[in-house]
């Protein structure tokens, strides 16, 4: 694979480097893409419609069953080569920065320290009453538990459509796209707000976003495109770069 020479000389000299996935970074590793029609028992729901509080105080049951069965799914899959990459690239980039609007861990299973996670985890839980964090719980437990702490029941630990980002990780996000000389934007259709302003609040304070994906998004005219798959794309980057 070839890359602009401009655009490696620029990534050999840059120190403070942003990564920002979505769901595409963990397609290679069998994990649907939110674009993606779901499977199954779940083919006739738009994920839109499950993750959202509206849903899951109609119908708590239907809505909990959904997020058990994407932990056992979540469950079986590992990192593919682009999570292994970003990592590599991290090892090598002290000031480098990940932000994912992923809820899954393969980025900290490749080794990635510290991923920020914009819409929270798939794999932590909390009181949708009182929101106090709630332990893991076994993932074919059918009915949400009840909180220890108020009776209210037990929710996964995701931001849904409709609800407020967490300000802590949402600030480190803009804090590090503001300072940010190169932003890697990998796997994101750029179209879920507002985590998809992440690049283009860098692009405004002078940061070269380039971005990774198979297909064209609505982020095509500010970055520079490569066109393919996270999981050939990072790895031919990290060897163009680092030799690796
Ligand atoms: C908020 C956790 C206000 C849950 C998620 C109208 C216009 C604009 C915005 C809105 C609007 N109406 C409503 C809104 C706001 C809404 C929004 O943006 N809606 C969109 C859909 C229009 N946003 C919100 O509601 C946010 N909150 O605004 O609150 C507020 C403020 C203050 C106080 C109170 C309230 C909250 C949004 C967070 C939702 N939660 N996840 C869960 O997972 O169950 S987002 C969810 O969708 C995923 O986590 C993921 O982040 C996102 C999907 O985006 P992507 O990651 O980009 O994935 P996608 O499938 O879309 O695309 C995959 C891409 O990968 C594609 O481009 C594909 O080509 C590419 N790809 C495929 N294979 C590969 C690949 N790339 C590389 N390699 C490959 N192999
Ligand atoms: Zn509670």
């Amino acid at each position: 694979m070839e890359f602009a020479p401009a655009l490696i000389e620029q990534l050999r000299h840059a120190s403070r480097v942003v990564f920002f996935t979505g769901a595409g970074v963990s397609a290679e590793s069998g994990l649907p893409t939110f674009r993606d029609a779901q499977t199954g028992l779940w083919a006739n729901y738009k994920p839109q419609d499950l993750a959202t509080p509206e849903a899951f105080a109609r119908d708590p049951q239907t809505v909990w069953r959904w997020y058990q069965w994407r932990r056992r799914v979540h469950a079986d899959v590992t990192p593919n080569p682009a999570h292994h990459a970003i990592a590599a690239f991290e090892a090598r980039l002290p000031e480098a920065v990940l932000v994912t609007q992923n809820v899954d861990r393969l980025h900290e299973l490749a080794g990635s320290p510290a991923p920020i996670h914009l819409h929270g985890s798939v794999f932590r839980n909390k009181c949708a009453s009182c929101g106090i964090e709630m332990p893991e719980v076994p993932h074919d437990l059918e009915t949400p538990p009840a909180c220890p702490d108020c009776g209210g029941l037990c929710r996964p630990d995701v931001v849904w459509f409709g609800e407020g980002l967490p300000p802590a990780p949402w600030q480190a996000a803009v804090d590090a796209a503001v300072k940010a000389e190169v932003v890697i934007s990998i796997g994101t259709s750029a179209t879920v707000h507002p985590a998809a302003r992440i690049p283009l609040v860098a692009r405004e304070a002078g940061a070269l976003v380039v971005q990774v994906n198979p297909e064209p998004t609505p982020q095509d005219k500010i970055a520079l495109n490569l066109r393919g798959k996270a999981g050939a794309v990072l790895p031919a980057l990290l060897a163009a770069v680092w030799g690796e």
